[in-house]
């Protein structure tokens, strides 16, 4: 496995011939001349070959003892241990992730194959009472059969993991459409789980940018080779792939933006505050669909709460993802350019706080607590932006950066409504030493996730994950609940009886 990762993420080869498909290069954000792998993207018949394929290895699959899913599974969990440092300093080079987050990524993906490990020899089934006498009624949970998993580039192996491995233990099989820009860790990934025993017609790893995606999706679904689609990334995007299933009668897994709030009540504790802000607004450079996006502060602690996180935003260093940095550099230069017009719209209508300079950090508009080298890498500064409104488009849109809007308020009420005015509904955070008001806030927000005294981020990998309004459409992933999506319910109605026993129509009354 060493050898293979090696491969994988070693130096690409100078000018390496590239049959078929456009080349595409995934470079490190933090050094752009250094290019993390090369793959060739294939067209619009890429998906739907992968999926015809899928659809023949899933029968056999699918006839594999669940409990031996779960050890081919946990079999990669001990993979991916084994090779956590070499995994997590792919994905910091590859996508800018401070090596400690890029750690906990990983360490993301092995809990998620213990969990499922234990599944394999639960996926439980019902026995149901019948209303006729020796007629016995059961449940079980039946593969879906093929899931495309589209995913997004920030948590490139991780958020991957919380679909690959229930489906593959669910006795699914899977064509992974991870990011371009992430390629690199995809493959290592996709490297580990067919060195694990996932056979290789069960994983199908397919590179694509999204016109041959959503083409090669819709063929792929009108073909009816693919029975469930998994996506997380942007909402835009999320509501195409959701159109596109819907019209096969199809329901998505999605999992989308957010504009996650974290009200700061009066009595909270404004240090603990002050981390939990830096931490999810800041940290992996605001680029987490959990990152903060509006802080809701109580008018009375307001002053010194933004005085406070001003002073920790300039002490904290960020720069080189290698070292211990709140963070590094923004995701690809795609990410960099749509960051670039939110800071335009942050010019025109709004004086942040925070920082001396607001957008690249380069040479010429430097900073204190800057460890790196600002020309090769595709650095921001950090944004404070103070007295938002709720039409502001910045406190409504989810901007993917390191930038974060303070709003006050007067009731809890008042807080609870900000923070749902964007539509979003994915995490939500209260600070208070109040329990009335942690429970009063968790009853009234949209949010599908709740933290008290704790940030927006850092969901823990059993628990259901997802959200509402323009962040899901509701379906949740991770733990047990993600069993819905991977599975479908069949009932088994046996009658031993000997005679035709009609329901409704033949139960006898006491
Ligand atoms: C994401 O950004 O798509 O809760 C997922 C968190 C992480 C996962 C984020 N465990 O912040």
């Amino acid at each position: 496995v060493q050898s293979t990762l090696s491969s994988v993420i070693g130096p690409a080869p100078a000018g390496s011939a590239v049959d078929g498909g456009a080349e595409y290069l995934s470079r490190n954000p933090a050094d752009l001349d250094d290019v993390v792998a090369r793959v060739r993207l294939g067209g619009a018949e890429a998906l739907p070959e992968a999926a015809a394929q899928a659809q023949r290895a899933q029968r056999e699959w699918a006839q594999v003892p669940a409990p031996v899913r779960g050890r081919v599974v946990a079999g990669l969990g001990r993979l991916v241990e084994a090779n956590k440092e070499s995994l997590a300093r792919l994905v910091t080079r590859e996508i800018g992730k401070p090596y400690g987050e890029a750690l906990g990524e990983v360490q993301e993906i092995i809990d998620t194959c213990d969990f499922f490990l234990g599944e394999g020899r639960r996926l439980y089934g019902q026995t149901v009472p019948s209303e006729m006498p020796d007629k016995q009624l059961f449940t079980f949970r039946v593969p879906v059969g093929v899931a495309v998993v589209i995913t997004a580039g920030n948590f490139p192996v991780a958020v991957p993991s919380w679909y690959l491995v229930p489906a593959l233990l669910c006795g699914n099989a899977v064509v992974w459409k991870p990011a371009e820009y992430a390629a690199g860790a995809a493959r290592a990934l996709a490297e580990l789980a067919w060195r694990a025993g996932v056979p290789r017609g069960v994983l199908n790893l397919v590179y694509a940018d999204g016109e041959a995606t959503s083409a090669g999706l819709e063929t792929a679904l009108a073909a009816g080779t693919v029975q469930k689609v998994g996506f997380t990334g942007s909402s835009a995007v999320g509501a195409r792939v959701g159109e596109l299933c819907g019209r096969h009668l199809q329901s998505p897994c999605l999992e989308l933006g957010g504009k996650n709030p974290m009200v700061v009540a009066p009595d909270a504790d404004l240090d603990l505050a002050v981390q939990g802000a830096l931490f999810s607004g800041w940290g992996t450079a605001g680029q987490r669909c959990t990152s903060l996006g509006n802080l809701i502060v109580h008018r009375d602690v307001h002053a010194e709460f933004v005085g406070r996180l001003d002073a920790a935003l300039r002490a904290a260093t960020l720069g080189d993802p290698t070292g211990d940095v709140l963070y590094g550099p923004l995701l690809d230069r795609k990410f960099a350019e749509g960051f670039e017009a939110v800071l335009d719209t942050i010019a025109e209508h709004h004086t942040p706080l925070g920082s001396d300079h607001v957008g690249r950090i380069t040479e010429a508009a430097p900073r204190a607590g800057f460890a790196g080298d600002p020309a090769t890498g595709l650095y921001y500064h950090p944004v404070l932006l103070d007295g938002m409104r709720p039409d502001d488009h910045v406190f409504r849109e989810e901007t993917f950066g390191p930038v974060v809007g303070v709003t006050t308020y007067g009731t809890l009420d008042e807080a609870i409504e900000l923070g749902n005015a964007p539509g979003y509904g994915l995490s939500a955070a209260v600070y208070t030493t109040d329990p009335a008001t942690a429970f009063r806030f968790r009853q009234g927000t949209s949010a599908g996730m709740v933290s008290v005294n704790n940030s927006t981020s850092g969901a823990e990998a059993h628990l259901p994950f997802g959200g509402n309004g323009r962040s899901g459409n509701g379906s949740r992933q991770s733990g047990i609940w993600v069993l819905d999506q991977f599975t479908r319910w069949q009932s088994l109605n046996w009658d031993f009886s000997g005679a035709l026993q009609k329901a409704q129509m033949d139960v006898g009354t006491v």
